[in-house]
């Protein structure tokens, strides 16, 4: 059995040996603590002649202060070096470049309604929301559909109840305005429209319209045509054409769709934008105005084809699926 002194050496060595402050814990255990070694001598007392007893007992306090104090200073070195060590791997160099935050933008067809909104308002019309849920009243009897003509057929939607239903067209604002404003006046709504349509590259059961109308003295389909193709060239830019062919919608007479042409966009293509037409007179003394004094234009277009046509986009379906892969690439 090694005697005390021995004891101490060996756990001086080992302490002197220890290369890291947890090992310090283990030998600290190892030999002060309560099943310890250093510990476990204490107990021999018991078997010393009572004379010895005092002297014995002290010796090894005092080796055990010895070495609770070696601990302490071998602790102090060792928690000063990996301090050390560790500021040294956790070194920040604070002349690296930052992270790039990336930030936000408008979604491509918000963009595309702004841009309307800053033409129009700048031509004189105003803007004027108007609810996705809407009465049929003003969807279809208001726009001089008679009661089930197929032309609603192309237009079949979400019906919420007999008289209310997701809105088809933004057209929709005309009877709303006309219960409440007399002309002169110019009018446009943008929104969301829906239609119990198949979706494909160039329909979906949700889009968007801008629908705009003037009622004024002398409103000829040459004031259509004139602001058509300044709002064509704003949007667009450059030398915009704009062409008309004869279509059919119950709320205008006569009724055209019309698609616009520019050197700049698509080599010239001529590409349709939507319907438009001089308001049909019915419309105009439904709500009491004056047909021999006034007349009025009206035209509508999907919101999504301008982008489309701008960024050369042939799939109308990514602008509702929130891919940031897509969308992230338009920036006003
Ligand atoms: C109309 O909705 C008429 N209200 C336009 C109008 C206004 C005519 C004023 C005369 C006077 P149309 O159903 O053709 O017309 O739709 C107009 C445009 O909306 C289309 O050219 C197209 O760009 C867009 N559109 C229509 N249905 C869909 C759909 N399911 N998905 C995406 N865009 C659509």
């Amino acid at each position: 059995m090694r005697t005390v002194e021995e004891l101490e050496a060996e756990a001086t060595a080992e302490i002197g040996a220890a290369a890291r402050s947890a090992e310090l814990r283990d030998l600290e255990i190892k030999y002060l603590g309560k099943s310890g070694l250093v510990t476990g001598v204490t107990r021999l007392i018991g078997a010393l002649p009572a004379a010895e007893k005092p002297l014995f007992g002290q010796k090894v306090n005092e080796i055990k202060q010895r070495l609770q104090a070696l601990i302490e200073s071998r602790e102090r070195e060792l928690k000063s070096t990996e301090h050390a060590s560790q500021f040294e791997a956790e070194r920040i160099d604070v002349t690296m470049p930052g992270r790039l935050w990336r930030s936000g933008q408008q979604h491509v067809l918000q963009q595309a309604m702004n841009k309307i909104k800053a033409v129009l308002s700048g031509l004189g019309f105003q803007y004027h929301e108007s609810p996705d849920l809407e009465l049929a009243k003003y969807n279809f009897d208001a726009l001089n559909y008679p009661k089930d003509h197929p032309a609603m057929d192309e237009q079949d939607t979400f019906w919420i109840d007999d008289e209310r239903l997701l809105r088809t067209q933004a057209t929709a604002l005309q009877g709303r305005i006309f219960e409440v404003t007399k002309p002169p006046l110019r009018a446009f709504a943008i929104g969301r429209c829906f239609r119990n349509e198949a979706v494909d590259r160039t329909h979906s059961h949700t889009f968007h319209q801008v629908d705009a109308f003037m009622v004024d003295e002398g409103i000829s389909m040459a004031d259509l045509k004139g602001t058509l193709g300044h709002f064509a060239r704003s949007m667009f830019g450059g030398e915009v054409k704009v062409r008309f062919r004869p279509d059919f919608f119950p709320f205008v007479e006569p009724g055209v769709d019309y698609a616009i042409s520019s050197p700049k966009v698509f080599g010239g293509q001529w590409l349709e934008l939507g319907g438009a037409g001089l308001i049909h007179p019915n419309i105009l003394e439904r709500y009491d105005i004056d047909t021999k004094r006034y007349s009025g234009f009206a035209f509508g277009l999907g919101v999504e084809r301008i982008p489309m046509i701008a960024h050369g986009i042939e799939d109308l379906r990514p602008f509702l699926e929130n891919d940031l892969r897509f969308l992230g690439q338009f920036h006003g």
